[in-house]
C-alpha cells in the first residue's frame, strides 16, 4: 500500500489561493526516484538476497578495504549502513552484510528501461542522475497522479523494481514530495497545498541552503521554511545576494525551472559575419534570415525549441553569447525573434563592432512524440 499524502481540502482557506499570475506558471511535474537502485536489482536478479542486508561496494576488490559504500539495502540501512561509507566501516556496522561489487554498466541499461517507461508519458524527462528524474506532464491530458501511480506500476509490473514518486506544481515541490516516503511512496502536493505542505519543513530542506547558509538563516530566526517565505524580500538578497531571492522564492514554493530533456545537448545554429558598416538595422534583419533557417530545419526535423541563444563576436575578437528558456514550445521565425531581439539588446555593444553574429536553439522536443503532435493541430 503506498502512502499516498494528498491532504485535500473540502474549502480553501484564503491564503492558500494561488495568484492568477502564479496559476500560470503551474505545472504537472513528477520527480521518479528508484529505490535502493542498485542493491535492488541485485536482489531482484538474485532472489536469495530477497530480505538480506544486500551492500553494493565500488572498488570492492581494492587493495586494503579501501572501496566506498555505494548503497545499502534498506535492510541494511537499519545498521547504519549508507551511501559513501567506507567499505571498512561498513562490515565493523553490518559484519552479516552481504557485499557485492557495483555493476555499473548492467544499472546504466535497466536505467534506460525505466527511462522507456516515462516516454510513454511525455517527452520532458530530465534525468539528474541514474535512477532519479523528473518529468513534465502538463500537457498530457491524465492527471498527474494516475500518470504517476502508472510508472510506478509499470515499473513494477515490468522491471520487478521499485520507485518512489513526488507529484507537484514545479521543480522543487515535486523533490521535496518524493524525499518524504520513501521506498514506494507517492506523494501529491496540489497547488493549493503548496504553503501548508512547505510552512513546518526546515529551512535546510531548500535546494542550496547547504550548513553555511542554515546557520545564518538560524541566526535571523529563521528555522522553517514558513519563516524564511515570511521573512523581509529585500533583507534576504542584501545579506545572500541572488541567491537570497531564489530561497526566497522557493519558500513561497516558486521554482521556474524547466524540465529539461537530456536531448537539450543537441542544437540548431546559424550564423554570418557582418561587413564594417552594418547598421543596427540590417543587423536585426540577419538575425531574422537566421531565424528562418532555424524555422526551416526545425520544420524538417519535426522538432520545437525551448532555448534560444543569441551569439556575438566583436571586432576584439571576444565573444558574448546571451540565451533565455522559456516553458513554451518554439518553431516559428516570429517566436524565435520574439525571444532573440531583447537577448540581443542586453549585450553591451557601446563603442564597439560585431564581426560575427550567430542564433542558436536547443533543448529540443521531437513532435513526433505520443504528446506532442496534439498541441499543434
Ligand atoms: P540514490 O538515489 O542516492 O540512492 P538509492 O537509490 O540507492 O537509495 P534511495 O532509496 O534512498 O533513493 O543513488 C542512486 C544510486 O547511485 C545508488 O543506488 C548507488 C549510486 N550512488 C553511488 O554510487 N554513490 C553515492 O554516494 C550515492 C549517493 C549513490
Ligand atoms: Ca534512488
Amino acid at each position: 500500500m503506498w502512502q499516498i499524502q494528498n491532504r485535500e481540502r473540502e474549502e480553501e482557506p484564503p491564503h492558500f489561493r494561488i495568484s492568477a499570475s502564479l496559476s500560470s506558471m503551474l505545472r504537472k511535474i513528477i520527480h521518479l526516484d528508484m529505490d535502493a537502485f542498485y542493491a535492488s536489482i541485485e536482489q531482484r536478479d538474485n532472489p536469495s538476497l530477497k530480505g538480506q542486508p544486500v551492500i553494493v561496494v565500488m572498488g570492492l576488490d581494492a587493495p586494503h578495504r579501501h572501496g566506498a559504500v555505494a548503497t545499502a539495502s534498506y535492510e541494511a540501512r537499519k545498521f547504519g549502513v549508507h551511501s559513501a561509507m567506507p567499505l571498512a566501516q561498513a562490515t565493523r556496522l553490518c559484519p552479516q552484510g552481504i557485499f557485492l561489487p557495483v555493476r555499473l554498466e548492467y544499472y546504466r541499461q535497466v536505467s534506460r528501461q525505466v527511462m522507456e517507461i516515462f516516454s510513454q508519458y511525455t517527452s520532458l524527462i530530465e534525468p539528474v542522475s541514474i535512477d532519479e528524474s523528473y518529468l513534465d506532464v502538463t500537457e498530457n491530458p491524465r492527471d498527474a497522479v494516475d500518470i504517476a501511480i502508472a510508472i510506478k506500476q509499470e515499473i513494477k509490473s515490468r522491471l520487478n523494481l521499485t520507485a518512489t514518486a513526488g507529484v507537484g506544481p514545479n521543480k522543487f515541490i515535486a523533490k521535496l514530495a518524493s524525499g518524504m516516503h520513501k521506498p514506494d511512496g507517492l506523494t501529491v502536493v496540489r497547488p493549493h497545498q503548496v504553503q501548508e505542505f512547505l510552512r513546518d519543513l526546515p529551512v535546510e530542506s531548500i535546494l542550496g541552503v547547504g550548513p553555511v547558509t542554515q546557520r545564518k538563516l538560524n541566526s535571523l530566526k529563521i528555522f522553517t521554511i514558513g519563516q524564511l517565505a515570511a521573512f523581509d524580500r529585500t533583507q534576504l538578497k542584501e545579506r545572500f545576494g541572488k541567491l537570497g531571492l531564489q530561497f526566497y522564492d522557493f519558500a513561497n514554493g516558486i521554482d521556474l525551472r524547466p524540465v529539461v530533456p537530456a536531448r537539450s545537448h543537441m542544437q540548431i545554429s546559424r550564423e554570418t559575419t557582418l561587413g564594417n558598416r552594418t547598421s543596427m538595422d540590417s543587423i536585426q534583419q540577419i538575425l531574422a534570415s537566421l531565424a528562418e533557417g532555424i524555422e526551416d530545419h526545425l520544420k524538417k526535423e519535426g522538432h520545437c525549441a525551448r532555448t534560444v541563444t543569441v551569439k556575438v563576436r566583436l571586432d576584439n575578437q571576444r565573444q558574448m553569447t546571451r540565451s533565455r528558456t522559456v516553458f513554451g514550445k518554439l518553431q516559428h521565425k516570429e517566436e524565435l525573434l520574439k525571444i532573440a531581439l531583447p537577448l540581443l539588446e542586453k549585450i553591451d555593444l557601446k563603442g564597439k563592432k560585431i564581426r560575427r553574429i550567430g542564433l542558436s536553439v536547443s533543448n529540443l522536443i521531437s513532435l513526433k512524440d505520443p504528446y506532442q503532435p496534439q498541441l499543434f493541430d
